[in-house]
């Protein structure tokens, strides 16, 4: 199948040439200037889409900004690239794959062939076997070894088969099986597997080896080592009540001493980083029951229609991914810090993390050009208000410009007193104030010493995105996740890049295996004079 992508350099588009006026002519506008007077600007830049109030009225932009990037998005064909992405063309083009996470989250009844292969009942197959299994840990009726029931589930995986389920559960955690205890190991440091299973039984514990490739050399090993646990307490015979895998490779599953009837597949036109609503998932599902993870993939399917439908200038991940666009190519912004005002979303800075960097971090056109213009931004955060108590302060008064995505969840699910209107109070001032600032007049009203007005001055005009939501439910998070997965989305098809490769993840891989046979002695071998040297200190401490 050939897939045309989007042409060349973005650059040499017309609305790129106005964005890049735009932003001269705007350069000592500040977003205060943009707001003030304006009342019906938050009315204006607000959209909302499966439950997720988007307000964008604090980013650096006019009528005239959006509508030249609506012009970019439509010379540079997203939305062509778009549906060929949800018709199962092969836009990941470097790797020669479908990119087909939508897929996962169709609901039974919506027919999809691709390359000969029924997805979509494939997708419900496993699905049901995920439900079957998952209710079965969760009633009692899948036993251990010894015929106790499973009261630890320890998820064994690293990157995209770590950090969503990882985060999920985190954020699920209200609606989750509270007999149950969660573990997320994917470090190869052997202090996480250690520190895992240190108060667990093995007669009550399940193992969840996920692994796509099944040869992942954290994930093999710990679960290697979870093997060798379970076997010292309970015999070999006890493995195949213990583990289970999820893979795509059933040869590696089966080498490993898993019954292929326990394991659970998916397929290679799922990205590991946009894998969560997979069979990588089974953790989340056992957490929450499977009605709890179809609500989850109702609410990622919920942002894919409207991805797929919605006109341009009410598509809320065409917008986001259009702003941070605007924001890393023509305001110069290196980085965006996601702020979430939620203990339950804890996790998601960092899942997010990987989901836009490992997709977006690339320097090479999807024609092999390299490119001559940033791409994706740097992404790191912290909940709100712990980030507040320590780097806000370099989000309010440093040299650098950081764009924030401001995340608040309107109702918790444990009211204690006043302590949500404080969390949310937080979020609405600290928004304002990265936005707008403090001018010296106002720092001065306050009757401030006039040696110290310049050093509480705040300048503002750093611009911030926020989400609100109502409650952070299952299908609120699937909608939250498929919001982030289809802005990344939008801003590669700009920029030109394959944001579903991992070259340099794969790179990470392999490089470490050389200096690993010289650590051990298996493979001697001398490397370059730095590494020689740390290789003496290492042995010199160990
Ligand atoms: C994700 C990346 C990467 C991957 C891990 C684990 O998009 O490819 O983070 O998920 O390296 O890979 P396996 O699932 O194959 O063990």
């Amino acid at each position: 199948m050939t897939t045309q992508p989007p042409a060349g350099d973005p650059t040499a588009t017309e609305a790129w040439s106005v964005l890049t006026d735009l932003a001269r002519s705007l350069s000592t506008t500040t977003i205060r200037d943009l707001s003030e007077g304006n009342s019906e600007r938050p009315a204006m830049l607000t959209r909302e889409a499966a439950g997720i109030h988007a307000d964008f009225s604090r980013q650096r932009v006019t009528a005239d900004v959006m509508n030249s990037l609506l012009s970019l998005a439509d010379e540079r064909g997203v939305l062509a690239w778009r549906d060929r992405m949800l018709s199962g063309e092969h836009i990941n083009i470097t790797e020669n794959r479908a990119v087909l996470h939508a897929a996962l989250r169709a609901p039974v009844g919506v027919p999809l062939e691709v390359d000969g292969q029924d997805v979509a009942s494939d997708v419900h197959d496993v699905l049901d076997r995920m439900s079957a299994f998952a209710d079965a840990v969760r009633s009692g009726a899948w036993l251990g070894a010894t015929g106790e029931r499973i009261a630890a589930v320890v998820n064994i995986g690293i990157g995209g088969s770590d950090l969503g389920p990882a985060m999920a559960y985190q954020a699920l955690r209200h609606d989750s099986d509270r007999d149950i205890t969660f573990r997320f190991v994917s470090n190869v440091d052997p202090t996480d597997i250690s520190e895992a299973v240190r108060d667990l039984d093995p007669a009550t514990t399940l193992f969840i080896v996920a692994s796509k490739t099944f040869t992942t050399l954290e994930t093999m090993t710990n679960a290697q080592t979870a093997r060798s646990w379970l076997v010292a307490a309970l015999g070999e015979a006890a493995v195949s009540r213990h583990f289970v895998a999820v893979s795509t490779n059933a040869e590696k599953v089966s080498a490993f001493g898993i019954d292929t009837a326990n394991m659970f597949g998916f397929w290679d036109w799922v990205g590991g980083r946009y894998s969560m609503d997979s069979a990588i998932g089974l953790s989340t599902m056992i957490a929450i029951g499977s009605t709890g993870f179809r609500d989850l993939l109702a609410g990622f399917h919920a942002m894919d229609t409207h991805f797929a439908t919605a006109a341009p200038q009410n598509n809320v991940p065409l917008i986001m991914g259009l702003i941070a666009v605007w924001n890393r190519n023509f305001l110069g912004i290196e980085t965006t810090a996601v702020l979430p005002y939620s203990q339950y979303l804890s996790r998601f800075p960092a899942y997010l993390q990987q989901l836009t960097m490992e997709s977006n971090g690339k320097s090479v056109r999807l024609d092999g050009a390299p490119v001559t213009y940033e791409t994706g931004a740097i992404f790191w955060g912290e909940p709100g208000t712990n980030g507040q108590h320590s780097f806000y302060q370099l989000l309010h008064q440093g040299t650098s410009t950081v764009s924030s995505d401001v995340i608040v969840v309107a109702r918790s699910d444990n009211p204690v007193g006043d302590m949500q209107p404080m969390l949310v109070a937080n979020a609405l001032a600290q928004a304002s104030v990265l936005a707008l600032g403090r001018t010296a007049a106002e720092v001065a009203a306050d009757g401030t010493p006039d040696a110290l007005v310049p050093h509480k001055v705040m300048p503002g005009n750093r611009p911030v995105s926020l989400l609100m939501v109502e409650r952070l439910d299952a299908f609120t998070l699937g909608a939250l996740v498929a919001l982030y997965e289809h802005s990344v989305f939008v801003q590669g098809a700009i920029w030109g890049i394959d944001s579903f490769d991992q070259w340099g993840v794969e790179l990470g891989k392999k490089v470490a295996m050389g200096i690993l046979g010289e650590l051990t002695g298996s493979a001697p071998a001398s490397f370059d004079a730095s590494t020689d040297h740390s290789i003496a200190l290492y042995r010199s401490l160990a």
